[in-house]
């Protein structure tokens, strides 16, 4: 199978013979070429990595000829619509924007399974986590990766009851990234802190032989915590603990993560908290890899706003460092993350990067004797204080029952409001058991003790001999479960939606194939509450089904408020059926001025009869709205309200090679009236032959122009670039005739 740009991915083809699919690479991957500067387009760019092979630039990259520079960090997306095989598409979409990190968010309350999900079935607020749906995904980004040129790599979670059970399919699938911190178990999900850590080393050891790169679960601190900048003591506490635990487990140092937040937003004095901060972070940790989070405590539902926030977060990395670059939908303040959100996000990142490029070789983060260089000293000193304090108390699992954690003091101030969990309380509680000395487990990547000596050397080593392999050597015996669920699985969701698959039908889309869902933005004059309710009132007369308020902002009180609506829109086009006129052509800025250069053009041009409107002509003339003047037309605008006689007779006078006019009222339609007019003067004048006569406006239809004597009529979203190919093309097309 391999994708073709123009084609859609077929889902229904990828899933054939997915029992049999293995992986083709394993581990993770960071960018290649990071370091080097290079030269794209005409710039010197000093923070990129290379390029992809085929990429969707930046809406402004048209100026710059096309390019698509790549940062230098990896570059993640979150999916989780809950239908993997709509989120596969999503993952594609993101690939070809620049993301290379796609994080899968698994469906709610899957940390508290105690063994694998099998089949596949729809998720809730994320993705349930089954062999089936990570071997399609991983097969989808084998291909997507291939398409655009560079590894890509998949991330979900190795949390929860059955951490070391999914370290394992993860290891087998080829999965690149994931979560393990068991401090997450413990303080979010309360799972019993000795089974989570005995999980832990197991599934990290397991993680490790398959060089998946680590992301701890620190920022949840951040998130949950009352006053978010208050916990940036405890946040390297907690970050030291996985990191040191990961390496004594004997994973590397370049594969552990530090899943970093800035911790405030504006309106706060942002820069001043979360500068220090990071630079501390940094100090600390210079061995381990940052993976820069996005401030998702502080999101609201604008999206503006929430992507003001992520630039100020994205400068942040600029001045300190990103090995990962993570971007959140910015609409995740309301819940409803979608395809085009990711995209946005993603761009966000890329844009600003792109922009801050080299920022760092012009400037120096000054720390001797300033509020920066105080404020990281002081943070290190508060989180030694307190990592102090938990070996004093009696260590890590001491300090947890005590309350340590997620306080919404600064520490070494305490509310004693953190959360508590008991040594021997929660989800798991008494599962650990000592390993008897004849205990023994041919596996390949186990932790701690396994009597294998009695077998011999080699043995310790590499255990799996034993049994010939177990799947990580031999991936023909790994057991494919596929779908369990006849009334809900992957073949039973598409075929609701086979209208839509392999058809020419389209149907607006958000989150899942055929949803329906579009989003609409108004401004109602009224106060925020009865802005809500009329909003609705106005969008199920849209014939919107399940209306629902996603976002509103007051603009003032009395004056008004903006509302967001999604709704259902129950319409399907046939896309064989549309009748979708020909692009206007465009010659490319280059070929009109040299045309022009070789060959002078002069125009005249007014509005005609009684037509006060000149904003029109304006638009198409004046170099300053990028008009025809722009390409070294020569223009003569005669003003308002001109005769036609007028307007032909200084055509004449200075051997125009075109007249150009302007209407916007149509009544009685006066506009073609006059076009006609204009047409029989010319005529009767003797110049109609050499002179090319059009005529534009809001109202103006090219054939009913040219039905009334026009060479040519322009409408509405008419730009300069159409008229001077027009004029241009006209031109020649006379000069053959001739
Ligand atoms: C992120 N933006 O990037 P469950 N383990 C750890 C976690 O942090 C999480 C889970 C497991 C965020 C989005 C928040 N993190 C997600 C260390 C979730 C999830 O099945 O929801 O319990 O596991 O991480």
């Amino acid at each position: 199978m391999e994708l073709k740009p123009n084609e859609k991915l077929d889902i229904k083809e990828l899933l054939k013979d997915l029992e049999n699919y293995r992986p083709k690479r394993r581990g993770w991957h960071w960018r290649d070429g990071v370091g080097e500067s290079r030269k794209i387009g005409k710039f010197n760019y000093y923070d990129t990595s290379e390029s992809l092979k085929q990429s969707q630039p930046l809406p402004a990259a048209k100026y710059f000829d096309s390019i698509d520079p790549q940062p230098q960090p990896v570059i993640t997306t979150e999916i989780a619509s809950g239908r993997f095989e709509d989120d596969i598409r999503r993952m594609r979409m993101a690939a070809w924007h620049g993301a290379d990190h796609i994080m899968v968010i698994r469906t709610a309350g899957q940390s508290h399974f105690e063994s694998l999900i099998e089949g596949t079935p729809q998720g809730v607020g994320g993705i349930p986590i089954s062999r089936k749906q990570v071997r399609a995904q991983r097969k989808a980004l084998d291909l997507i990766e291939e398409e655009v040129g560079r590894p890509i790599n998949y991330h979900s979670y190795v949390s929860g009851v059955a951490g070391p059970e999914i370290a394992v399919m993860f290891a087998e699938e080829g999965v690149n990234g994931a979560h393990q911190d068991p401090q997450y178990n413990v303080l979010y999900r309360n799972i019993n802190m000795i089974r989570s850590f005995v999980d832990a080393a197991e599934a990290k050891k397991v993680m490790t032989w398959a060089d998946i790169a680590q992301i701890d679960g620190a920022h949840n601190a951040n998130a949950t915590a009352r006053e978010a900048w208050k916990v940036m003591p405890e946040l390297m506490v907690q970050h030291g603990i996985n990191s040191m635990f990961s390496v004594k487990v004997g994973m590397k140092k370049g594969n552990i993560c530090l899943s970093t937040v800035p911790p405030t937003a504006p309106p706060a004095p942002c820069m001043r908290l979360d500068l220090p901060y990071a630079v501390a972070l940094r100090d600390i940790f210079k061995e381990y890899r940052m993976r820069a989070q996005m401030n998702t405590k502080y999101m609201e539902s604008s999206t503006r706003e929430a992507t003001v926030t992520h630039v100020l977060n994205l400068l942040i990395s600029q001045l300190t460092s990103a090995d990962i670059q993570s971007t959140i939908t910015p609409d995740e303040g309301r819940n409803v993350p979608w395809h085009i959100y990711n995209i946005e996000a993603v761009d966000t990142a890329k844009q600003a990067f792109n922009g801050m490029d080299g920022l760092m070789s012009m400037l120096e983060l000054k720390r001797e004797g300033t509020e920066l260089g105080d404020k990281v000293r002081e943070l290190k000193e508060r989180a030694i204080l307190f990592m102090e304090e938990m070996l004093e108390s009696g260590g890590y699992f001491e300090a947890v029952q005590a309350g340590f954690f997620v306080d919404s003091g600064y520490y070494p101030e305490r509310n004693g409001d953190g959360i508590v969990r008991k040594i021997d309380g929660g989800v798991g509680v008494g599962t650990v058991y000592e390993r008897d000395a004849d205990y023994m487990a041919p596996v390949t990547a186990h932790f701690g003790y396994n009597n294998l000596l009695q077998y011999g050397d080699e043995y310790v080593e590499n255990p799996s001999i034993l049994v010939g392999g177990t799947t990580f050597e031999d991936p023909s015996k790994i057991i494919y479960i596929d779908e369990l669920d006849e009334t809900d699985n992957v073949n039973v969701r598409l075929e609701e939606v086979k209208e839509f698959v392999g058809t020419t039908n389209i149907k607006p889309e958000m989150e899942w194939r055929g949803d329906g869902i579009i989003h609409i933005t108004m401004f109602l004059p009224t106060d925020i509450r009865t802005a809500e309710f009329a909003g609705l009132e106005m969008a199920k007369k849209m014939n919107l089904r399940d209306p629902e308020v996603i976002h509103k902002e007051v603009m003032q009180e009395a004056e008004g408020t903006r509302v967001e609506i999604k709704g259902r829109l129950d319409v399907t086009i046939d896309t064989t059926k549309l009748v979708i006129p020909p692009k206007p052509e465009e010659l490319s800025e280059d070929e009109l001025r040299a045309d022009i250069a070789s060959k002078p053009m002069k125009i005249v041009a007014a509005t005609v009869g009684e037509d006060e409107h000149s904003v029109g002509i304006r638009e198409i003339i004046d170099i300053k709205h990028g008009g025809i003047e722009k390409y070294g037309i020569q223009c003569h605008i005669l003003g308002t309200s001109v005769s036609v006689e007028k307007l032909v007779d200084a055509a004449i006078e200075i051997n125009a090679d075109a007249i150009l006019t302007s209407t916007i009222i149509s009544h009685d339609d006066i506009h073609y009236k006059n076009m006609k007019k204009l047409h029989e003067y010319a005529i009767e004048k003797g110049i109609r032959d050499d002179v090319i006569i059009i005529s534009g406006g809001t109202q103006v239809s090219n054939e009913l122009a040219v039905q009334n004597g026009m060479d040519a009529g322009f409408g509405r979203g008419t730009k300069g670039s159409h008229v001077a190919t027009f004029l241009v093309k006209k031109r020649r097309e006379m000069e053959n005739e001739n």
